[in-house]
């Protein structure tokens, strides 16, 4: 991996992965943005920036072809619960896009990473360490931009050799840039609610487990992925990964540890509570251990120290 371009770079992945790629040396991060989500600050004046609509298969290739981009990281989706509400424009993005990304990279010998979900699972899919291999069927469209997803990225690894790979990313923790329309949100929302002083209005139940992540261990692993060496891949899109498993009650009593006062009422959502409902409790991510060596390093107490001393400067 040496030039890289990022497309969706001032999201919630992309503003941290595009500065993370920068600070650690890579060659030319090129962070793509569409107008109206211009790159700011520090991701601004920290290296190259240009528009790059993931529906304009051109402008992808102009800039790959100007900085000899090597490596995309095809950020560009919308989450779970707002793509419910833009079912069209979901598609748009999530597989029309990804068809402009794949073709550009088959033109140019790029590797690509596109990010996929725990959201690819569905109501039938085992609930419990959810392993690897096994039934994909979810009924939202993000799942199945995300399932047709995988597949095409595996078909154009083994009919074009095009260098894809992925992982199921679940709900991603971050105070950096705040996610949008995801039926994990809560679980960043929660934190920053704390700090305010607020009651948190959850709109997930208790006892509804999901996987989650803290942004940095992921981070690591949209890394460690690409850098993994090829012959120890068995998988490519994409691996489970997970930290931990957790329910709205347990990261609220983790954030009681630190501010006593804290409250939380419930409200629920019925659309992200049902997708809540479709989606495994926790995943098995073996497979990712195994053939590139995925270990999170944060867990809950971890993370919630992190965000929370964050959040308060
Ligand atoms: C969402 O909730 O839509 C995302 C995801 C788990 O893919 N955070």
């Amino acid at each position: 991996m040496n030039n890289v371009l990022i497309i969706g770079s001032t999201g919630q992945i992309g503003t941290e992965l595009t500065l993370e790629l920068r600070d650690r040396g890579f060659g030319k991060v090129v962070a793509g943005y569409i107008p109206g989500a211009e790159p700011k600050d520090r991701l601004l004046e920290s290296g190259p920036s240009a528009v790059v609509d993931i529906t304009e298969a051109g402008q992808i290739a102009e800039v790959v072809s100007k900085y000899k981009v090597d490596t995309i990281y095809n950020l560009a989706a919308l989450l779970s619960a707002v793509a419910e509400s833009k079912p069209q424009l979901a598609w748009k993005i999530g597989m029309d896009g990804l068809f402009n990304v794949l073709e550009v990279a088959r033109q140019y010998g790029c590797a690509v990473f596109t990010p996929s979900s725990i959201g690819v699972f569905g109501d039938n899919t085992p609930k419990d360490k959810t392993p690897q291999d096994t039934i994909r069927n979810p009924r939202t469209m993000y799942g199945v931009t995300k399932v047709a997803g995988e597949l095409l990225s595996d078909y154009y690894y083994i009919r074009y050799g095009v260098d894809t790979r992925s992982v199921r990313f679940p709900g991603l923790i971050s105070y950096v840039t705040p996610p949008g329309g995801g039926t994990t949100d809560y679980a960043v929302d929660i934190y920053y609610e704390a700090v305010r002083g607020n009651t948190f209005v959850c709109p997930i139940a208790a006892g509804t487990f999901m996987d989650m992540m803290y942004m940095r261990d992921a981070l690591r692993a949209a890394i460690d992925l690409m850098l993994a060496d090829p012959s120890r891949l068995i998988h490519r899109n994409a691996f489970n990964i997970t930290s931990m498993s957790l329910e709205p009650e347990t990261i609220y009593r983790s954030i009681c540890r630190y501010i006593p006062d804290f409250r939380i009422e419930y409200r629920i959502d019925p659309l992200r509570q049902a997708i809540a409902d479709s989606w495994p409790n926790s995943l098995d991510d073996t497979c990712a251990r195994e053939e590139w060596g995925w270990k999170p390093l944060f867990d809950l107490d971890a993370m919630t120290q992190d965000m929370l001393s964050h959040l308060k400067e």
